[in-house]
């Protein structure tokens, strides 16, 4: 077992987290923070300079003019890791939103058991955009024809994917002319493996062309299908008041943590423990209840749409379990540590797989099945109050914050406009005005090789200093949760002067919590729309915006990143760069790393860079934001032209004498 190396406030910047980390420490127990310690990373594998595509190798190239077996350069080396990075990751974003898919159609053919079409104005606005005919027709016939649509996406072989269609008009006929408009994901991912084989692609800027394409199939496809069905199935989200963290848990209720990204399970599982058996059975064994809660983006799936708890992000799956109080974890797909299950056997706590498509070995596996949904999922939570008996000695840690999550694209535009104006003019003014100086994407994971959550959490402390509006998904979002920036007027004081007002006037908070990864589409649509409602230039790529996921470890963080810059957008990853190459290198060219970002800026306007220090990472966000502005024509930032208006502005009024009081208000004294 690994002991602690850092002290637990180098882990972790939350107090929950570092009290379950004591815990595990007097237990006697690892987790991914002292594995991280006892295991540094691999300095060749983790820059990229390790091929191990075929049986000649391992080949591990450590210093410049050293090739493979076969002859293939670093170069080609980190290129080729990178394409396969970026198609595992689009991989599990879009087969997430297959799944969705058949979902939806198994619920128009009446064959899934508990589902229904809760958002008839999102079926119907989404038809409408492919030309589904919506008129005199059921809900039944259009979600029929829209997911025979959907389902078809994934395997198009030629042409382009129909999600496409609702990028800028000029993003699109960019990706024609440079050849990256995408064909269907499996199709791509495909090529992508195959490129990648021994003795295929071997050109830098060929083999990066496809990793645009490929994470452009995801993006505006798989990914934004998977959005799109969620919403049309569990209804589009809304502002809802939530907590955070892991004192979310019950000392007198039987807990069930949901743990992965599917909703179609864990939104199943919410509607199986309000049921009056379900609830009975838990208090016949002794509890008040069955308590819910969320960990990774099913947390924010269900935290966006039923206010459920999330008791945390990707670093707090072993954490929940050291409590002692769960009594099962439920697993999907995605960011489930296979330790789980060793750590889950020095407590009570039930390991359950779910998904066909996931095993772990010493885990409960009840498969999932969306014919007979609801039979499943109470099937689960039985399981996990016939284990309440079983709970040994518990630690809580009294650990909770409120948030407000639940901003989709759709809600955004109806808070700025109303029912009959929404729109985006309030922001993309705002924005024109210098109020709002920009907009930053925080999202993204944890990684046990960072302290978690803070580089997260400083650099949107320091960005809403600047009067830039923060939007966040995923892991990130959780992070700010936990630390009370996504609850409404809730450190608005420590906002710039511009924001601060806009905030105060749309009734907002300054961090926009959008959901979970896969709903990073959700910020594609919204800058979309940002174009669309003029002043800000004709493409993303003009817009004063910039997306950072400083905690990053997932392939799908890659392949995110990948479609964002492929759709106009700086990205900033944090810790350590996938292609960096040795530090020693003699005569480091950094072909890959360079064309990442040089190379696909001048492609896409869009660029891809790896910085460490958040300082850095703050000030190039900025940089970028102030050269976006200077493009458009826009004022420069000036924080004091702003923040004498709205509530600040009353206060300052009424600690005046009335007669300079009213002087003020009227231009004359009584
Ligand atoms: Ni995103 Fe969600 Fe979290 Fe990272 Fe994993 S949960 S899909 S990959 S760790 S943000």
């Amino acid at each position: 077992m690994a002991k602690q190396k850092r002290n637990v406030e180098e882990y972790s910047i939350d107090p929950a987290a570092q009290a379950m980390l004591i815990r595990a420490d007097e237990l006697g127990l690892g987790t991914a923070f002292t594995r991280a310690d006892a295991l540094p990373p691999c300095n060749i594998g983790s820059a990229g300079l390790c091929c191990k595509l075929c049986g000649m190798g391992p080949c591990r190239l450590t210093k410049d003019g050293l090739t493979g077996v076969c002859g293939a350069t670093i170069d080609t080396i980190q290129a080729r890791n990178l394409v396969r990075s970026i198609a595992a990751g689009a991989a599990a974003h879009s087969d997430h939103g297959r799944d969705m898919a058949f979902t939806l159609k198994a619920v128009v053919e009446g064959k899934a058991e508990g589902y229904v079409i809760r958002d008839l104005a999102k079926l119907r606005t989404i038809a409408t955009k492919y030309n589904i005919p919506t008129e005199g027709r059921s809900p039944t016939e259009i979600a029929s024809d829209l997911a025979d649509l959907y389902l078809a996406q994934f395997g198009q072989q030629k042409g382009q994917v129909v999600v496409t269609s609702r990028a800028p008009q000029k993003r699109q006929q960019l990706w024609q002319e440079h050849g990256v408009i995408p064909r269907g994901v499996d199709r791509e991912v495909v090529e992508a493996l195959h490129r990648t084989h021994i003795g295929d692609d071997q050109e830098v800027a060929h083999l990066l062309h496809h990793a645009i394409r490929t994470a452009l199939a995801d993006g505006w496809g798989g990914s934004m299908i998977a959005t799109d069905i969620a919403d049309i199935l569990f209804g589009t989200p809304a502002p809802i008041l939530g907590q955070a963290n892991l004192g979310v848990l019950k000392e007198d209720m039987v807990n069930v943590v949901v743990h992965g990204h599917e909703p179609t399970l864990s939104e199943m599982i919410v509607a199986a423990s309000q049921a009056p058996e379900i609830i009975e059975y838990a208090q016949a064994a002794g509890a008040k209840g069955v308590n819910l809660a969320g960990i990774c983006c099913t947390a924010n799936e269900i935290l966006m749409r039923q206010g459920i708890p999330a008791a945390g992000n990707f670093l707090q799956q072993e954490l929940a379990i050291l409590t002692g109080a769960v009594e099962a974890m439920v697993v999907d797909v995605q960011c489930i540590m296979q330790a789980l299950v060793s750590l889950a056997e020095n407590f009570h706590t039930q390991v359950i797989t779910t998904s066909p498509k996931v095993k772990i070995k010493g885990a409960l596996h009840i498969e999932f099945d969306e014919h007979r949904a609801l039979t499943i999922a109470k099937d689960i939570l039985r399981h996990a109050i016939d284990n309440y008996k079983n709970r040994g000695q518990t630690q809580i840690p009294n650990v909770r914050e409120s948030l407000v999550p639940g901003f989709s694209h759709e809600y955004i535009n109806y808070m700025l406009g109303g029912t009959y104006r929404a729109s985006f003019r309030p922001l993309n003014d705002a924005i024109m005005a210098g109020r709002i100086r920009g907009v930053a994407a925080v999202v993204g994971c944890n990684n046990p090789r960072s302290r978690q959550d803070y580089l997260h959490t400083y650099v949107t402390q320091e960005l809403l200093k600047q009067d830039v509006l923060v939007v966040e998904t995923g892991c990130g979002a959780i992070a700010s949760a936990k630390l009370g920036l996504l609850l409404g007027e809730a450190g608005l004081d420590k906002v710039g002067p511009g924001l601060r007002e806009v905030c105060e006037t749309v009734g907002i908070p300054p961090v926009l919590h959008m959901g979970s990864c896969v709903d990073n589409t959700r910020i594609l649509t919204v800058l979309t729309q940002m174009v669309e409602d003029g002043g800000l230039g004709d493409d993303i790529d003009q817009i004063p915006a910039v997306g950072l996921a400083p905690e990053w470890m997932s392939e799908k963080a890659l392949a995110i990143g990948a479609y964002c810059v492929a759709s106009g957008a700086y990205v900033i990853f944090g810790g350590s760069s996938p292609v960096s190459g040795m530090p020693d290198r003699v005569s480091d060219s950094d072909l890959v790393l360079h064309y990442l970002s040089e190379g696909w800026e001048k492609l896409y306007g869009g660029k891809m860079e790896f910085i460490a220090d958040p300082d850095e990472m703050i000030r190039k966000t900025l940089e970028h934001i102030d050269q976006k502005r200077a493009a458009l024509n826009l004022p420069a930032y000036d924080p004091s032209r702003f923040g004498r208006s709205g509530d600040a502005r009353v206060l300052e009024l009424e600690a005046l004498p009335l007669a300079e009081r009213q002087a003020a208000l009227y231009g004359v004294s009584a």
